[in-house]
């Protein structure tokens, strides 16, 4: 066979197309060995890999087999191969940068991105950036001078119809396994990662592109009488603060510890192992609840939906509700105006914030909603000495997370408002390993379950040796540290195995008990302070932010907040479920069913009266998500200006080089650094921190079994 006669095919328009393909798979595979770090954790997670290139670009290059003519056939194709190629090299660039992809918006603001790049986007080019363009290059030519000959023979429409359908079972079949391996990956998009990873880098494109465009539409709608509406409802909701407690941590540091998937029902909680010897799972959250110096609340609800994590802390930074579908992080996160809390005590007190976490920022694309936000510092897991073996999936492990931590909070100044966000008691929760084992599992037929106790038990380990770093520091008694659970732990579907746990029974265990147990811990510490109680007013994470503002003696009068804070006497004790459900004192309304707190039991014939009262709640609660709904997604915070807040301007911010700006506003302030490194005349308070294993803590115990010895 003459070389002619091998490579022959190619001058035939199917076989150029073919060519086509694989060469952009190639180039995929390129992209996702050296330029994109998708961490890989099973085999068919790499399986989708491989595969999910291959349905987009057939399916955009199939768009040239319907030209009938030669040469706009082929520059059909070679046009939309130039698009997909200069798509994919973009993102290796910026990839190397930002590690994340180009969202539409950052598109529309690309001249931005460059500016802000400046010389350093010469800097990001690699020597084998060639191999994205070198296959360009040569087709034109080969085109060119006719090596590859432009074949005259149509391809038949049915033959074009048959690839373009081809694409689209392709693709179906990718996202089927895609959400066989995360489910809801479309509806909850938690970040850009994981869209990539699953679909690849056209899909990703195109689904930010729908979304993009969806938002932008209803925020083109939304006007400034919306707004005023709004600002009627929240005035009528405002509850006044408690005289008592008013300003009472005022000036202090605020720390938040975001405790991962943490149930009420794991304070005080103690687990029996096989030979029936209790085992307390969270002995120091335990005593903080206990203290005086500690509000501790008994009724408290997280409010979050699809968005989970990152629902929370819309709710914790805005009393705003994430949103009905999907993340409001991810949606709305990097365009809309907020009047969040790190923004409020900034410009208010002069607070310093930052946010410290263990995983990829792009995770709920928080790089790009904390600037909104109006956080000055994002540390994430780029700042951590992250390895295989003290991390999983969704990042570092608790321990080291908050060791690596003092390192960056020393130097922050004081005042300062942030948020460490735990993650080692997350879904699956069997991380732990080597010397981290040892606390029993729960006997259970659930594997979940049972494991669910011991990553507690680490994580409340992690925060005790952080306390104390706190305390030997001196940071301590100057802060106020609010503990809180972001979200259940073990989802409703498993709640029948966990009843027994709980001294019910699996066979009556109903919706009602499903929305008892969406209880979370919400503690707010503040040491010195004596006139801590256990409070059993019902609430919820919209209640968080106003209930903070006013002990730290700020007015949330001209606010937009949704919620009441907890201790104020005008409080509302309703509690609204993200989806309509609700709880108060007395009932329950949870899966459309009523339900008396006291009995457990359905009512299925309420008074009148019961009915009036039950009717007013629904529709209190449903005015309150929609109007979180219409603040959302008309993004109205852009048109109110009553707060006396100005606007931020995102591109202020930027998390990459954090570690210098915080060092170099230390030097430049010199005495009057107030950063707790500048305090300690210029020296770390790192070897402050005391860190132990499990193994450690109960020398006496073997790894696989607890003993008796166990205080
Ligand atoms: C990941 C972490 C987990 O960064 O916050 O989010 P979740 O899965 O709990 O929503
Ligand atoms: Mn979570």
């Amino acid at each position: 066979m003459t070389k002619k006669n091998y490579f022959s095919w190619v001058n035939k328009r199917l076989g150029f197309f073919t060519l086509l393909i694989v060469l952009m798979w190639l180039k995929n595979m390129l992209a996702y060995t050296l330029d994109f770090h998708l961490s890989l954790e099973n085999a068919l997670q790499h399986f989708i890999l491989i595969i999910n290139p291959i349905a987009t670009t057939l399916l955009l290059l199939s768009v040239g087999l319907y030209v009938r003519r030669k040469k706009p056939a082929y520059i059909t194709m070679m046009v939309i191969y130039f698009i997909m190629t200069t798509l994919l090299f973009s993102n290796a660039v910026y990839y190397r940068e930002f590690t994340d992809f180009i969202t539409i918006n950052t598109m529309l603001g690309a001249g931005k991105v460059a500016s802000g790049l400046g010389e350093s986007a010469i800097k990001l080019f690699r020597p084998y950036d060639i191999l994205y363009w070198i296959d360009f290059i040569l087709l034109v030519f080969a085109l060119a001078t006719k090596r590859i000959k432009m074949d005259e023979t149509p391809v038949r429409a049915r033959m074009a119809f048959a690839f373009t359908t081809l694409s689209v079972m392709i693709f179906s079949g990718n996202l089927f396994l895609a959400e066989s391996d995360r489910p809801e990956l479309l509806t909850r998009t938690f970040s850009r990662d994981y869209l990539v990873k699953y679909l690849g880098i056209n899909a990703f494109t195109a689904y930010d592109g729908v979304q993009t465009y969806k938002t932008t539409q209803v925020r083109a709608q939304a006007s400034a009488t919306d707004m005023d509406e709004v600002a009627e409802y929240v005035k009528g909701h405002y509850a006044k603060p408690n005289d008592q407690y008013f300003g009472l941590a005022k000036g202090r540091n605020v720390i938040y510890i975001h405790l991962e998937s943490t149930q009420q029902f794991l304070i005080d909680y103690k687990l029996k192992d096989e030979n029936g010897v209790e085992h307390e799972v969270m002995p120091f959250i335990n005593s903080l609840y206990h203290s005086n110096s500690t509000f501790s609340f008994s009724n408290f609800f997280h409010q979050v939906k699809a968005g989970k994590t990152s629902d929370s802390e819309t709710l914790f930074e805005n009393s705003l509700f994430g949103l009905n579908q999907g993340a409001l992080f991810t949606q709305l996160g990097g365009k809309n105006t907020f009047e969040a809390a790190p923004n409020i005590l900034k410009q208010t007190q002069g607070y310093t914030s930052a946010v410290f976490h263990g995983n990829s920022g792009t995770f709920w694309n928080r790089n790009e909603t904390y600037k909104h936000l109006g956080y000055d510092y994002f540390f994430d897991a780029s700042y951590y000495n992250v390895t295989e073996d003290n991390s999983f999936q969704y990042g570092l492990n608790d321990k080291p997370f908050f060791q690596q931590s003092v390192k960056y909070l020393e130097h922050l100044q004081q005042p300062f408002y942030t948020k460490f966000i735990a993650v080692s008691n997350h879904y699956p929760y069997s991380q732990l390993s080597g010397d981290e084992t040892g606390f029993p599992l729960a006997q259970t037929k659930d594997e979940t379950i049972n494991s669910y106790f011991s990553t507690a038990n680490y994580m409340d380990t992690a925060v005790h040796e952080f306390f104390d770093y706190l305390k030997q520091s001196g940071l301590y008694d100057n802060s106020i540290i609010i503990l809180y659970g972001d979200h259940y732990g073990i989802s409703n579907a498993r709640n029948k195995e966990l009843a027994q746990l709980l001294g019910k029974d699996r066979d009556t265990w109903s919706n009602f008990d499903n929305a008892q147990v969406q209880r979370v811990p919400y503690m707010i510490h503040i040491p010195g302070m004596t006139q801590g109680k256990i409070i059993d007013t019902y609430g919820g994470q919209v209640d968080a932010l106003p209930t903070l503002l006013h002990l730290l003696g700020v007015d949330t009068q001209n606010y937009i907040q949704l919620g009441q804070d907890l201790l104020s006497p005008d409080h509302k004790q309703l509690v609204a479920f993200r989806d309509g459900d609700f709880v108060t004192p007395n009932y329950t309304y949870y899966g459309g069913v009523l339900y008396d707190n006291k009995t457990g039991e359905e009512i299925t014939e309420p008074s009148e009266e019961l009915k009036k009262q039950i009717d007013a709640d629904k529709d209190a609660v449903s005015d309150q998500l929609a109007t979180s709904d219409k603040i959302n997604n008309g993004d109205l915070l852009r048109f109110y200006t009553k707060s006396g807040l100005k606007a931020i301007n995102p591109d202020d911010y930027n998390y990459l080089k954090n570690t210098d700006r915080i060092e170099k506003i230390e030097k430049e302030l010199g005495d009057k650094s107030t950063s707790v490194y500048s305090k300690h005349n210029h020296t770390s308070t790192t070897d402050k921190y005391q860190t132990k294993s499990y193994q450690e803590l109960h020398p006496k115990e073997t790894s696989s079994s607890s003993s008796n010895e166990n205080k």
